[in-house]
């Protein structure tokens, strides 16, 4: 099933305390499209979270995944049944990885790691994001994650992407991105993490970013 396309904001929720987690997602389900975790709160609460969290609206698991084919496969398959709408793995491992992913993913979706939103990125990944997103159109990723740092790679990746794959992206906030400049730039969703789950008003803070995305709507 495909993830609700309204407000077009992610949370990242990388809160480590569950109780805190799970109130913060309670506070902003019906602001948000969907809710990202990662591994800081499944290796802080434990991967039934993905359950827990997928009662309150679809749970897109970040576990950037990169390794061989069937090591893929078994995380892949793992995350879904327990209920993930979306999984996030790395491009840069191969097409043979990619495309298990995608076969394991059935119903859910699979979003492929070009280059990330850290300035690291630029020593290795970014030199190759096109060719991994070209690669990633072939093997059937249902999208991808590119930067909000840098708005003008988003646009990069949606040319090769063209416009039937979708487009997250983190680096807004706590990064310096903006997201309604990721969402002009071309991405389907804008992806925030710290300056949603910690702040003093979380679902004041998201409906702040929700309001600045309507704008470029
Ligand atoms: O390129 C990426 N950049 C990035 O920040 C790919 C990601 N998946 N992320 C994740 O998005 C990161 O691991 C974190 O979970 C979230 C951004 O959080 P924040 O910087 O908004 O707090």
């Amino acid at each position: 099933m495909l993830m609700r396309r309204e407000s077009r904001l992610v949370l990242a929720l990388d809160e480590t305390d569950g109780d805190k987690a799970m109130a913060v997602a309670e506070a902003v389900a019906d602001v948000v499209d969907a809710v990202k975790i990662n591994w800081p709160l499944v290796l802080s609460e434990g991967p039934q979270m993905i359950t827990r969290l997928a009662d309150l609206t679809d749970v897109i698991c970040d576990f950037k995944v990169a390794d061989i084919p069937n090591t893929v496969r078994l995380i892949v398959e793992n995350a879904v049944s327990r209920g993930a709408s979306a999984v996030i793995v790395h491009a840069f491992t191969g097409d043979d990885s990619l495309r298990a992913a995608v076969e394991a993913s059935g119903d859910a979706e699979i979003y492929a790691v070009t280059e990330m939103s850290h300035p690291g990125a630029l020593c290795f990944t970014a030199k190759h994001a096109e060719e991994m997103a070209r690669m990633g159109v072939e093997c059937g990723a249902d999208g991808f994650i590119a930067p909000a740092t840098r708005p003008d790679r988003i646009r990069a990746i949606r040319a090769v992407a063209g416009p039937d794959r979708k487009i997250l992206s983190p680096g807004v906030g706590a990064q310096g991105g903006k997201a309604s400049d990721a969402i002009a730039a071309g991405a389907d969703y804008a992806i925030v993490g710290r300056s949603i789950y910690g702040a003093e008003d979380p679902r004041g803070a998201a409906q702040a970013f929700a309001e600045d995305i309507r704008t470029v709507l």
